[in-house]
């Protein structure tokens, strides 16, 4: 196996045993033939719409579920990945039959193995079967880039909300990934229009999340626990947390956020539910030691899943395009309603969860909350009060190198104000950094994807203070990156022109020098050193 598409890729250089996130080569081998089929399909349905044909729908979501499922951490379940390289071939021989000009296709248009043939074809499509490191590199840039984008979508379809022109770039720049008659030039201008899209996707999902949901406010979340049973819900699919809320209710069973979903807790529509308790725990990493605690049942809507200890296994279900080998799956497509009547019956047989913490932390801080308090933020900017903002959105992760984000959390000037979104925030959202004239000093605006209202907000202040450059704003970015969202995410705030983003705990490894220089000329994009330097680097 080959894979380095994440941040804890082993040595900083690729997992070729085992994952570090716990991947085995044989699964590895099945993603790897997975996203080369749906590379193939790609190339077939950008065909058809060349020539004028329609796409379906549900053609476009399975494109997005099939990457998603490769996302890290996402599915485990070799059999689950097996089944989709299966339905997806058998797709794509149908869409062939529709198409006039068949010689424009690549070979993977045609390949259509039987599953015996499997693991040998995976063993020749891996990401090492690019030979040049320069292509390779970006290739793996955009195919990671898309990677995010699908999860985004997969969200706002589940939302019945999509965007046919995304889908279409995503099926376009997937298949362009096996063109060899590109350069590195012209995969260097796709990557950037990936950011063009990443931003499209990102508010497609905004406006899903918030046209179903209102907009986000200012909210206390407890991380304390109350004394009935309950279930724990995970990932980032919205429309799973509420469908669970509707059945729970009334059942005497609470419903807790964990990790990324916490920022329910900021959409006005959660708030009706009275056993909607509050949020456990913190970022994915360390699920083992809490889900234990927990006690409940743990439903997993999407990444990030650590292989789970026999201690709770049986207790941990999953859904949408997450799995895990021997874990209950609760399947439902689109426009569905997901049943989650065994797990309820699994909460009342369990305890109520241990507390692990107590208190409450603060959050809501999107678009329209933060431009509700845009007077208030101007002033404080005006007056010096506040003199940086620092974006410290994206991920968290097990690295101890990541101590580096709390440690300059604690070290910020007191004039200075974090803009968060992602599971990054859990470095530092339960110091008590305080607020400057009662506006926090961490602002959370949601959840990675949301990291688009940290753009409509610095869209926003540009406008107010007459500048011509999003880059004269008094905002500096440093990033933390983990898996796949974070790529789609950095490619979007280089299409919006931010310059200067400070990306750690460490570079990806699937940039190659070259392509790591063309970032760092003609974007700034560095690295992180120790707090000390890069406190006097960005306060200077
Ligand atoms: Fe974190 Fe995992 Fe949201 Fe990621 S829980 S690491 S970038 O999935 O997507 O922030
Ligand atoms: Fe390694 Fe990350 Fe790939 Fe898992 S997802 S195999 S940890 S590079």
């Amino acid at each position: 196996m080959f894979c380095y598409q994440c941040q804890e890729t082993a040595g900083c250089t690729g997992c070729t045993q085992a994952g570090v996130c716990g991947k085995k080569p044989d699964l590895a081998a099945m993603q790897d033939l997975l996203i080369y089929v749906t590379k193939g399909i790609s190339a077939v349905t950008t065909a058809l719409r060349k020539e004028g044909k329609a796409v379906a729908a549900s053609t476009d979501h399975r494109i997005s579920v099939n990457l998603f499922t490769t996302i890290t951490n996402a599915n485990f379940d070799k059999e689950a990945i097996v089944l989709r390289i299966r339905e997806t071939l058998a797709l794509k021989e149908e869409l062939l039959t529709q198409l006039s000009d068949t010689t424009v296709l690549p070979d993977a248009a045609f390949w259509n193995g039987k599953e015996s043939e499997y693991e040998t074809k995976a063993a020749a499509v891996g990401v090492l079967a690019t030979k040049d490191e320069d292509i390779r590199s970006l290739r793996e840039l955009i195919t990671y880039g898309l990677k995010g984008l699908s999860a985004y979508s997969k969200h706002a379809n589940a939302l019945l909300k999509s965007d046919p022109e995304t889908d279409a770039f995503l099926q376009r720049a997937l298949a362009a990934t096996l063109d060899d008659s590109l350069s590195v030039d012209d995969l260097i201008a796709l990557t950037l229009e990936a950011g063009k899209y990443g931003v499209d996707g990102m508010a497609l999902l905004d406006e899903a999340n918030t046209s179903a949901y209102g907009n986000p406010e200012i909210t206390k979340v407890n991380i304390g626990v109350r004394n009935n049973p309950a279930i724990l819900i995970s990932g980032h699919d919205l429309k799973d947390l509420e469908m669970l809320l509707d059945q729970t209710n009334g059942t005497g069973v609470d419903v807790y956020t964990h990790s990324e979903m916490l920022p329910a807790h900021y959409y006005p529509a959660f708030k009706k539910y009275p056993h909607f308790a509050g949020n456990y725990g913190n970022a994915w990493w360390k699920q083992t030691e809490e889900f234990e605690r927990f006690h409940g049942p743990i439903l997993m809507t999407t990444n990030c899943i650590v292989p789970p200890k026999a201690s709770y296994k049986d207790r941990l279900y999953t859904t949408g395009a997450a799995g895990y080998p021997g874990c209950k799956h609760i399947c439902g497509g689109i426009g569905e309603t997901k049943d989650f009547s065994e797990l309820i019956e699994h909460a009342k047989r369990t305890a109520p969860p241990e507390e692990i913490e107590h208190g409450e932390i603060i959050g809501g801080f999107a678009h329209n909350q933060v431009l509700a308090l845009a007077d208030q933020i101007v002033d404080a900017v005006k007056s010096g009060a506040i003199k940086k903002f620092v974006v410290m959105a994206g991920c968290d992760g097990r690295a101890k190198s990541r101590n580096y984000y709390t440690d300059f959390a604690k070290a910020l000037p007191k004039d200075a104000v974090i803009l968060t979104a992602g599971c990054a925030k859990y470095k530092y959202n339960k110091l008590d950094l305080g607020d400057i004239n009662g506006i926090p000093r961490v602002l959370d605006a949601g959840q990675c994807n949301d990291s688009y209202s940290l753009a409509v907000i610095a869209l926003k202040l540009k406008e107010v203070f007459g500048l011509s450059d999003i880059n004269e704003l008094p905002i500096v970015y440093n990033i933390s990156w983990y898996e796949q969202k974070a790529v789609i995410v950095l490619l979007s705030l280089l299409y919006l022109g931010v310059k200067n983003i400070h990306l750690g705990p460490t570079l990806p490894a699937f940039l190659s020098p070259n392509v790591a220089k063309v970032l760092v000329e003609n974007f700034g994009i560095a690295g992180i050193g120790t707090v000390e330097d890069d406190l006097k680097l960005f306060f200077a």
